[in-house]
């Protein structure tokens, strides 16, 4: 290219990825009025900074070519800090290796600006080969704790190059700016992942929600499970505590995971987790609802059947097909939930909904009876129910 071509092409770049910015997002109206999805991600591969993926000098690159490739943007974290809405993106490059980058937005929902540098996690003594996941706890200590997956290659298994073991990394920060990396968390299982802090202390113990994996990808018979900690400057749990276990025919047959932090609300903490299906077209994750005791978190006392979200439409389709992922979501202080997952492992969105719709969810909505007959049965109750209210007061209906 002659230099004011690429200074156009440059400039294209640029505006290209503006007008993405700043569409206004919209809220799809006709949802099941527990919560609302919007018509677009909030996050995409295409939001990352351009001066992230292209050498933008005209002596080294005159052809403007894209160098450094961000393939997904994902499993962020979130958190609400000085007012912005901050995401903590999976983002990750052609390379496949995943790093953290926070974006920022005024509103929660759209123009979505990804600061100007990636995250510069530190790394301790072993340093990971991957880092992913990251959950954001605002923790009453003061820090906020960003605790993520770190993979690194197993070495006990030279000849296997997709042989590799996730451990519970951890850091902790101000600002989202300046991480201060501590000691990954040092637990009985041979690995973790998807290990969340829980937001206060239990007992005068920081509280881990973890989930003790036999190997790399299969969990054994664990599910989400809890260990106590004195410290988070050397986080070491003793026994777990099974929270919610794996179960047969159901969203979690297969494994589950706690997703972001749980919210606290008047009747209890309320979990969002992650629970995954084997179907004959591969795994499929979906996110559901949990609520656990205020003094006692690692006792679950509502379980909602079924699932809360699942992929749809567009969704379903990425890198990683059929799959809803949640690590984040921020509690406003007017009762707001923004609830921020990721479809597919290639991008994020958004849903909206309120602490007191989640209670209501949470309350009336019935537990998985467990077998065809009894949701028969269930359902049928609801029916009746339905069909004498519509006799007796919108008759025209039934017509
Ligand atoms: O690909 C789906 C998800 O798989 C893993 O989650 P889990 O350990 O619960 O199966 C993680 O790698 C996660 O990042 C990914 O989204």
């Amino acid at each position: 290219m002659i230099r004011h071509e690429f200074d156009r092409e440059l400039k294209r770049l640029f505006k290209r990825q503006e007008e993405l910015i700043i569409r206004k997002n919209r809220a799809i109206k006709k949802g099941n009025g527990i919560y609302e999805r919007y018509a677009y991600p909030a996050i995409t591969r295409d939001h990352v900074p351009v001066f992230w993926r292209y050498d933008l000098d005209y002596r080294t690159n005159p052809e403007l070519l894209m160098r450094l490739g961000v393939n997904t943007t994902f499993n962020a974290g979130a958190i609400k800090l000085n007012g912005k809405y901050c995401m903590v993106l999976r983002t990750e490059g052609f390379d496949v290796k995943s790093f953290f980058a926070v974006a920022e937005s005024p509103n929660g929902i759209d123009s979505w600006v990804f600061r100007d540098r990636p995250v510069q996690m530190p790394v301790n003594e072993d340093p990971e080969t991957n880092v992913y996941d990251i959950r954001l706890t605002q923790h009453e200590d003061g820090w906020i704790y960003g605790l993520f997956c770190a993979e690194r290659k197993d070495k006990s298994k030279p000849g296997d190059s997709s042989a590799a073991i996730a451990s519970c990394g951890i850091s902790r920060t101000k600002d989202l700016v300046h991480w201060e990396r501590l000691p990954d968390l040092k637990s009985e299982a041979e690995q973790q992942r998807n290990c969340v802090l829980h937001p206060e202390f239990v007992n005068g113990k920081y509280m881990i929600y973890t989930r003790p994996q036999s190997g790399f990808i299969e969990t054994g018979d664990s599910g989400i499970s809890a260990g106590f900690s004195d410290s988070m400057t050397n986080a070491v749990i003793g026994e777990e505590i099974l929270v919610d276990p794996r179960q047969y025919h159901t969203v979690k047959e297969v494994k589950n995971g706690q997703g972001p932090p749980p919210i606290k609300s008047d009747i209890g903490w309320i979990h969002l987790a992650h629970g995954v299906r084997r179907t004959a077209a591969g795994l499929r994750y979906t996110l559901y609802i949990l609520l656990t005791d205020l003094n006692e978190p690692w006792k679950v006392i509502k379980r909602p059947s079924g699932h809360f979200i699942e992929p749809m439409g567009e969704e379903r389709v990425g890198d990683v097909s059929n799959v809803v992922f949640s690590n984040g979501w921020i509690k406003d202080d007017d009762g707001t939930v923004f609830i921020y997952y990721a479809s597919s492992d290639t991008r994020m969105h958004v849903a909206t909904t309120s602490v007191e719709k989640l209670v209501n969810y949470i309350q009336n909505t019935p537990e998985d009876p467990g077998r065809s007959e009894l949701c028969v049965k269930q359902r049928t109750e609801m029916i009746d129910k339905n069909l004498a209210l519509l006799k007796k007061h919108y008759p025209d209906l039934l017509e």
